[in-house]
């Protein structure tokens, strides 16, 4: 079966369909709408909850920590079933989740973690993101084959597991390679504006000759520093190496115009293992594991990126 048909029979498999009337209610609070891959994942989630026929409270953060918590605690005056959230940042948390634990409502950590005891939480479903950094590090170890190489970082919104985890790998998979070297790392926030303006002020102080690759925490700022690079008379992909994460269709479209060279897939469907497991533990008590991990994908120039950025504009991008 060739990739296209992979991708659109889960596709298809991902098509809402007319399901049963449940009597659930969960409300969900996603951090916002920074990237692509996070639009994406609300999309999905909505599709997956309203194939279950599950009544959803939806609240966007606009990546503000106290907007997440006070829709918390909105969903519990509410009397939810069962909360959702996408974690806009890592710490403080303890209190609101306490709360929900007090009013016996279970909540599912979306895509990134929190430092919290594991008990105020049923489950996470996430990607293994210390991983997808050294995926990324390991390309460059692998694609520089020796050769000494500058590289500047786009970190992702501070404080944000994915941010720490992402660029911990990474440094992992290059530690002991003395070729390679970061020599600027600076967050972009995971939005495509914010990665073409660090990557401007990055092109500025290192002079576009003396960058050799750019490791991004997402695809959205890569995007954005790409445009970057070509404003400032460089081609991407060619003069500066990019790797990022998430694999979007605009990365795919970028890998097969030679303008990047590699991404990680993240799936934006977190919410069918979370509601699969919440479904269970309401049913008759099944505790699911504290992480239900999704997978990692390496994509590179080798892959049919051309199709494969026409299947995905399909799925909730
Ligand atoms: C990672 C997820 C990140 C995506 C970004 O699990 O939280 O948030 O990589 C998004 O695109 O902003």
């Amino acid at each position: 079966m060739n990739i296209k048909s992979t991708l659109l029979a889960s596709a298809i498999a991902l098509m809402p369909f007319a399901a049963a009337a449940s009597d659930l209610t969960i409300g969900f609070s996603q951090i916002g709408s920074e990237s692509g891959w996070r639009a994406a994942e609300t999309t999905v989630t909505k599709q997956e909850v309203a194939a279950r026929g599950i009544q959803l409270k939806f609240a966007d953060a606009q990546q503000k920590q106290e907007n997440q918590i006070s829709a918390l605690r909105s969903f519990i005056a509410q009397g939810v079933d069962a909360i959702l959230i996408a974690p806009v940042v890592a710490t403080g948390w303890d209190e609101v989740l306490e709360e929900a634990q007090d009013a016996d409502i279970p909540v599912i950590l979306l895509d990134r973690t929190v430092d919290a005891p594991d008990d105020l939480y049923l489950t996470a479903v996430t990607s293994d993101l210390v991983h997808e950094g050294s995926v990324a590090g390991q390309w460059l170890v692998d694609d520089m084959a020796g050769a000494d190489c500058r590289i500047v970082e786009l970190q992702g919104t501070t404080g944000s597991s994915p941010a720490i985890d992402r660029k911990t790998g990474f440094e992992n998979a290059i530690s002991g390679h003395d070729n390679l070297e970061i020599v600027r790392s600076q967050t972009g926030d995971f939005t495509r504006s914010q990665g073409k303006v660090v990557m401007e002020s990055f092109l500025k102080a290192e002079g576009g000759d003396n960058i050799c690759a750019l490791y991004a925490h997402n695809d959205d700022m890569a995007v954005g520093a790409i445009q970057a690079i070509k404003e400032a008379g460089l081609k991407p992909g060619t003069d500066i190496k990019i790797v990022a994460i998430d694999a979007v269709p605009d990365a795919h479209l970028a890998i097969a115009n030679s303008e990047m060279n590699a991404t990680i897939e993240l799936t934006p469907n977190m919410a069918g293992p979370a509601l699969d497991a919440l479904a269970a533990y309401l049913a008759d008590g099944t505790v699911p594991p504290k992480w239900i991990q999704t997978e990692s994908r390496l994509y590179t120039a080798a892959d049919d990126n051309q199709a494969i950025y026409e299947v995905k504009k399909g799925l909730g991008y």
